[in-house]
């Protein structure tokens, strides 16, 4: 195909209702068709979320609404522009998505930012089907509690039929009585469990319903993409079971009472709708002293009288399998501190440091990276020793690569397979990996506050 200029790209982009046909990784690699280039234009609009009115400053990747639910397919090339609209810096980071260190999106690690008015081409083929999800990794406290969190669907044509599927991009906002943003974060609660949205959301909506077959088995795709909050999920009336965890299948299935998920994980579910036309399956979040309802389900129809047990079971993901016998040992302590650090960066500082890994401070997203955490030798296996020594809970997550639960102090865990843990206060696991994917890989709790104020660092794999 011929090369198009980038006026030709943008023209073809308006043509087609945001996609462009432009020259991505297939193309290159000599494959016989184009890779659809997805326009992700980062940009201002207005939102309802509130009966008071349109909230002024909310943040979007698109022409309006929340962010679009990407659809990839697992082994194919996928392509996206981002468009910096905003008037600062931003980057895209494809959490939990194990491909090359250079489309990862971290500011200075892995690639300039990228500044007001300019554009970055993110090229990649995601290797695992699941659910992930996209955000910014520059001045990320802001731009994400604005509005910067969209969910990724990364399809697998091996998995099983489902009737019906319905994705919930779960977040909260920070907003006054006049629905208008109000301070990002307090200082006093960013260094305890962080500064909690004050409208809950899924989807952008207060408790959205859907209609789904009666009878019917639905998956469920949840992505909890709050700056903070950490969710304590259960289904009321119907049968729910987790599937997959941060995109991976469960290794054995189980029901989703009080199954908690923390900022930056994903679940997935299948429901057993009722049978009955017009009754509900609520999804409700009861951690905490205010429980809520997530989303409606509404029966549909005339029953599919579908069994939950005929369900067959979801594609696996392939990765290497680390060798235990002769693992090398990471120690890492979460810890908070009274050492304060002082940095600048055009991605945004809170000016405060209150959390530490391995007692050394970093917010990341600066010009000038400490030392990694840990240097790692490509192709050997490890197990991370963390010890969380707060008595707040942390989700832990790294970029590009994936890890596999190996034991708690606190509970009993399957050998999950996951890009991030929720570590209970005071909790020590193990996490077992292959380092297999070169490149310095952000690690750090996902708890935005906690992470733009030390808990933060990567780890070098070469
Ligand atoms: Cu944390």
């Amino acid at each position: 195909m011929p090369h198009l200029t980038r006026r030709q790209v943008l023209a073809a982009s308006a043509a087609a209702g945001g996609y462009a046909v432009g020259l991505g990784m297939a193309a290159r690699l000599g494959a016989a068709a184009p890779v659809e280039t997805k326009i992700l234009k980062a940009r201002t609009t207005d939102a309802v979320l509130t009966d008071a009115g349109p909230t002024k400053n909310v943040l979007t990747y698109g022409d309006a609404g929340m962010p679009p639910v990407l659809r990839m397919t697992k082994g194919k090339p996928f392509a996206a522009q981002l468009v910096n609209g905003l008037d600062e810096a931003t980057t895209i980071h494809w959490h939990g998505l194990r491909i090359p260190n250079g489309m990862d999106g971290v500011p200075f690690l892995t690639q300039p930012f990228v500044n007001a008015g300019e554009t970055f081409d993110y090229t990649f083929t995601p290797p695992d089907s699941g659910t992930y999800w996209y955000h910014p990794h520059c001045n990320t406290l802001t731009q994400m509690g604005h509005g910067l969190t969209g969910v990724i669907v990364v399809e697998d044509p091996g998995d099983p039929a489902f009737d019906g599927e319905v994705v919930l991009n779960l977040r909260d906002w920070r907003l006054g009585k006049d629905g208008q943003f109000i301070a990002q974060f307090l200082p006093k609660d960013a260094g305890k469990s962080g500064t909690f949205g004050t409208v809950r959301t899924a989807n952008w909506a207060g408790e959205p319903q859907y209609d789904a077959p009666a009878g019917g088995l639905i998956r469920v795709r949840i992505a909890a993409t709050d700056v903070t909050r950490i969710y304590k999920l259960s289904m009321d009336g119907a049968e729910a079971t987790v599937i997959a965890i941060d995109g991976h299948p469960v290794p054995s299935r189980f029901p989703l009472d009080a199954t908690m998920i923390g900022p930056g994980q994903r679940l997935d579910l299948v429901v057993r709708m009722p049978d009955g036309e017009g009754s509900i399956a609520a999804l409700r979040d009861t951690r905490g002293t205010t429980p809520k309802t997530i989303a409606n389900l509404r029966a549909a129809g005339s029953s599919l009288k579908r069994d939950v047990r005929d369900l067959g079971p979801l594609a696996r993901n392939s990765m290497a399998k680390a060798d235990l016998s002769n693992a090398a040992r990471l120690p890492f302590s979460f810890s908070a501190t009274a050492e304060h650090m002082a940095v600048d960066s055009i991605c945004g500082s809170l000016g405060y440091t209150f959390w530490a890994i391995n007692k050394v401070p970093w917010p990341g997203d600066t010009p000038d990276p400490t030392a990694p955490l840990a240097e790692l030798k490509l192709g050997k296996s490890y197990i991370l020793d963390l010890e969380n020594l707060t008595r707040h809970a942390h989700p832990i997550h790294l970029h590009g690569m994936s890890f596999t639960v190996v034991s708690s102090s606190t509970r009993e865990v399957q050998p999950q397979v996951t890009d991030t843990y929720l570590m209970d206060p005071n909790e020590k696991v193990q996490l077992a990996l292959v380092a297999d994917n070169p490149g310095d890989w952000a690690f750090h709790c996902h708890i935005i506050e906690h992470q733009k104020t030390g808990m933060s660092g990567y780890l070098r794999v070469a």
